[in-house]
């Protein structure tokens, strides 16, 4: 009879087992430590027989592609080798710092033409579960809507204790009857309107729902990261009491969300603890709210087994000592864009930041500042449709609506309903030049687009 102890182990082994065999297998490095990310062509099964597979693009053929996988503060090395006939980079969605290595073009990198390559090397300071995509201005929307995305997680050295460690990438794709990607980007009602939202929900690469079957009282570590071009995910739990460890990378105070519900944007990265029910056949699952759809199921969890002893209530990861402590807000450079859908009925859809339409990465940049300078940004929704700004590099505080005060985890990217004004607040403490944008990658490519300068 095993002990409570090597029982655990053996779980955390199968839990490692399941991620390493699905389709993000993780990607072996080379000698020198250098990842190969083969951008090529593949097919994935997303509709049933008779439908043929789905041609994609992705990472070593896959989507998602391959999980990468490195322990804190080691250097991440990675080479794009490009086999399509799309310009391509990678952009390190999340990781705070090193411009050179953005991988946004044309701002950070030219692209990587198609037969070229390019090495990424940088360090790793913050745990945390980040995303690999291209970002090629305006084809981004393609290149993902393609399948063109993938999943890096950096290991803490002590990692929280659990029974199960899953990763989920939730995605949809637009396909037609056929079960062929819908050929139609760049289209003007979905620049100036919700963005691409697909037809197919999935989980990491399949239909939704993904289905796991783990002992009862198992404790589950669950790392979600929306990856889909323009889907806002408004995700509820049922039949578990979930706990958000870290949010945009960054850890957290463990805190239950309101009504068991998190909003997940594009880009968007939650690490969820949760204890499954003390009981066998029990099921617990997430659920993607409907919002004009019916509800769907996302994650199915049933237990089944031997009863795990109950563990400690569930703690805090460590917060990042890297970020600082205080944002004199009174002393930041002050900067507000007023966001101006295309008017209706235009073609091609121009979106306007302060009354004029940026050229993207191409034209002057929004702001220029000293670094180490505290920036507050005012993001000033004038469109009937929600946008999701992302900055590059910095994680921010999304403050108050009427007070000074913040909300209590970091953001890359803030949700702004329609005709609303949000804050944020960073300080921007690294050196380059920093894309700022919508990442409804369909508002992206029409203009939704600029960047900033810290010297
Ligand atoms: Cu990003």
């Amino acid at each position: 009879m095993p002990s409570a102890v090597s029982r655990r182990a053996f779980l955390s082994s199968i839990a490692a087992t399941v991620v390493s065999l699905d389709s993000r297998a993780e990607t072996p490095a080379t000698a020198d430590g250098l990842r190969i990310l083969e951008a090529r062509k593949g097919s994935l099964r997303l509709l049933p027989e008779p439908a043929a597979p789905t041609e994609i693009w992705g990472f070593d053929g896959t989507a998602p592609g391959p999980l990468i996988r490195i322990p804190q503060g080691s250097e991440l090395a990675a080479r794009l080798v490009n086999r399509l006939e799309k310009p391509l980079t990678i952009h390190w969605h999340g990781m705070r710092g090193d411009n050179a290595m953005d991988g946004v073009a044309p701002l950070t990198q030219p692209a990587v033409a198609p037969g070229g390559q390019f090495d990424y090397r940088r360090k790793a300071p913050d745990a945390g579960l980040f995303c690999y995509r291209p970002s090629v201005s305006p084809l981004t929307g393609e290149l993902l809507g393609r399948g063109l995305k993938g999943l890096l997680v950096v290991d803490e050295p002590q990692p929280l204790p659990s029974d199960a460690d899953l990763l989920a990438v939730l995605d949809d794709w637009r396909l037609d009857a056929a079960g062929r990607i819908d050929g139609g980007f760049g289209a003007a009602e979905q620049a100036a309107g919700d963005g691409r939202i697909g037809t197919l929900v999935a989980v990491d690469g399949k239909p939704a729902p993904s289905k796991h079957v783990l002992p009862p009282g198992a404790r589950v570590r669950l790392r979600l990261a929306n990856l889909a071009n323009a889907r806002i995910m408004f995700i509820g739990f049922e039949g578990l009491q979930p706990f958000v460890v870290a949010v945009d990378s960054q850890p957290c105070d463990a805190f239950e969300p309101v009504r068991r519900t998190i909003p997940v944007a594009p880009g968007a990265r939650f690490e969820i603890l949760f204890d499954l029910p003390q009981s066998e056949g029990s099921a617990a699952k997430l659920i993607l709210r409907g919002l004009g759809e019916p509800d769907r199921d996302l994650m199915l969890f049933t237990t089944r087994g031997t009863k795990l002893t109950a563990r400690p209530p569930i703690a805090s990861l460590p917060q990042n000592p890297l970020l600082p402590p205080e944002i004199k807000l009174a002393a930041s450079k002050k900067v507000d864009l007023v966001i101006e859908p295309p008017p209706s009925g235009s073609a091609p859809a121009t979106w306007r930041i302060n009354g004029a339409a940026t050229k993207a990465y191409g034209g002057p940049p929004l702001f220029q500042v000293k670094r180490g300078t505290p920036v507050t940004l005012g993001f000033v929704n004038r469109a009937d449709v929600a946008i999701v700004m992302h900055t590059h590099g910095h994680a921010m505080r999304l403050l108050h609506d009427l007070d000074d005060g913040w909300e209590p985890y970091w953001r890359n990217g803030v949700v702004v309903p329609p005709g609303k004004t949000k804050h944020v607040a960073f300080v921007a403490d690294s050196p380059g030049k920093w894309a700022l944008h919508d990442d409804i990658l369909e508002h992206e490519a029409a203009g939704l687009a600029t960047w900033f300068e810290v010297r």
